[in-house]
């Protein structure tokens, strides 16, 4: 778990960064964009810090070239970006299609296959057209419709220029947080018993409807890939002497919602049984959880190309007496330690072992890690230790995954390219390796130091032994000393340090 592992990824992997449309686009209102559910959201007072918007965000919609340029100082092989659906499909129907929209998504992808970099297009990062929501959103049935006829127009416009796609961002969290808690888009949280599975029943089958679109009417001609990305936090019990704790930590709604329908076939027995037993607990007669036909669970199985994974953290589980509760959060044993508003824990060893857990769940499928950071906030340090710190520790993980577990992985991506607006928190949390200066009108991009580190892993494909002599591409600072001289940074998450980070921690400590 703790030690450092030399080699090297596989010759032809990925290397990337990732950002989404409503985080760093701005021009909300350009060139004829509709307006989606988060203009909305982060126009109504109170719901996002600061009052922050996403109306001019790092305005990457007229800033392409430094975006451009900020990729290729990172050198990285591929870049993924979303695709906002108002912004081409202003009010989420193909009545009208927003020419200038397309125009945009088309010079984007000229220009980075221009840079040598490959697109992985997202179709749904979370802004969907308000015109839709207006008829019930992922609520209402209709909208899978909707959705494979905004996916057909994106493959046959833009499908020439894009060999990578990703249907949607996260279905947890356009599930959970919008549908369940409200923190997101579009905020609703009056029905946490029955709203997160209807949703997510229509999340899917939008999913593979999609798919098959490709499948159908482009593969043959295109020749890309397309697939999901699923986030999903590593559960670790509390506990490793506790069989209560193993069982909480598999009985976790994350991965499994999803990837099983899409990989196996089916929502899986677990997730069956817990919302039916729930729902029987509570007095129901059937389950909360809609079921899928034969015919449907044929249709939706088998529906990737590859594994997109966002991951950040580990969490511990153990296990809690909901009672009779009839709410999402009951239907699973899904608790985790937390330390004020930081939901994010440095815990490297954790994306080694949900990477295991994807090839042996999901049959050895090929993944591609689509999103994984670190952010700060607070005063700004344009030597972000702690983020150089997370990288190495990551990767190498995922070295470790590639080299000792034999994980069929074959592409990493870095969250964010820039300081973006954090949907929620508005601008108060920073994940980007470029940090974007607010207080000036240009909104420039600056590389912090993390933008060198990274990419020296990516030149050397991996980490050199250094007792293989020299490395012209590595030249590793060894991070334990760097992080004692940013004690400070780390008083913030004291017990962070303490859980996770020995037997660095120790050494802190004494230093303390
Ligand atoms: C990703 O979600 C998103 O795809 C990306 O847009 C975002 O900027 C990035 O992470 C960084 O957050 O506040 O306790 O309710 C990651 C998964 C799930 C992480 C929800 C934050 C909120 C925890 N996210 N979680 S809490």
């Amino acid at each position: 778990r703790q030690m450092y592992h030399y080699g090297n990824f596989s010759q032809n992997f990925l290397w990337g960064v990732s950002s989404s449309a409503y985080q760093i686009e701005g021009a909300w209102r350009e060139d004829g964009k509709g307006l989606s559910i988060w203009d909305k959201f982060t126009h109504t007072p109170g719901k996002i810090s600061e009052h922050d918007t996403g109306d001019v965000a790092c305005n990457s919609y007229n800033k392409m070239e430094d975006d451009i340029a900020a990729l290729k100082k990172v050198k990285v092989s591929h870049y993924r970006f979303s695709i906002s659906w108002p912004r081409i499909l202003p009010d989420g129907t193909t009545k009208y299609i927003n020419q200038a929209g397309l125009n945009y998504y088309k010079k984007l992808l000229d220009s980075l296959i221009a840079a040598n970099i490959e697109p992985q297009v997202t179709l749904y990062h979370w802004d969907l057209p308000q015109a839709l929501q207006d008829v019930g959103g992922w609520e209402n049935e209709t909208i899978i419709e909707r959705f494979k006829e905004y996916a057909d127009v994106l493959f046959e416009n833009l499908g020439p220029k894009v060999k990578l796609w990703i249907t949607f961002n996260e279905p947890f969290v356009i599930t959970v947080l919008g549908h369940v808690q409200g923190a997101h888009a579009p905020g609703l949280n009056d029905r946490p018993d029955t709203l997160p599975y209807i949703v997510g029943h229509n999340i899917i089958k939008s999913h593979a409807e999609a798919w098959h679109v490709y499948n159908d009417k482009y593969r043959a001609s295109q020749g890309g890939l397309v697939s999901i990305t699923v986030n999903s936090d590593w559960a670790e019990p509390r506990n490793p002497y506790k069989q209560e704790d193993y069982e909480a930590a598999r009985n976790v709604f994350y991965l499994g919602w999803w990837a099983h329908p899409i990989f196996n076939g089916d929502y899986s027995p677990l997730v069956k049984k817990s919302v039916l037993d729930q729902s029987l607990a509570g007095g129901l007669t059937k389950s909360r959880l809609p079921e899928f036909t034969p015919e449907e669970i044929k249709r939706i199985n088998g529906t990737y190309d590859y594994f997109g994974l966002n991951h950040y953290c580990s969490v511990l589980a153990f296990p809690v007496d909901f009672g009779t509760t009839q709410h999402f959060e009951a239907d699973s044993d899904r608790t985790w330690l937390e330390t004020g508003s930081v939901w994010l824990r440095m815990t490297p060893f954790g994306l080694r072992r949900l990477l295991k857990f994807i090839k042996d769940e999901y049959r050895n499928p090929p993944i591609i890690i689509t999103e994984n950071g670190v952010s700060e906030n607070g005063p700004v340090d344009l030597n972000d230790v702690h983020r150089k710190y997370y990288y190495e520790k990551y990767i190498n993980q995922v070295l470790k995954a590639y080299l000792l577990d034999d994980v069929n992985i074959i592409g990493y991506t870095a969250w964010s390219l820039l300081d973006n607006l954090e949907w929620g928190v508005g601008y108060t949390e920073r994940f980007g390796l470029f940090y974007v200066n607010r207080t000036d009108p240009d909104l420039p991009r600056t590389p912090k130091a993390s933008v060198s580190y990274y990419s020296s892993i990516i030149s050397c494909n991996g980490f050199p032994d250094p007792a293989s002599g020299p490395q012209e591409c590595w030249n590793p600072t060894p991070t334990i000393r760097l992080i004692a001289a940013h004690f400070r940074f780390l008083r913030q998450h004291w017990d962070i340090v303490i859980n996770w980070m020995s037997p660095e921690s120790e050494y802190i400590i004494q230093l303390q």
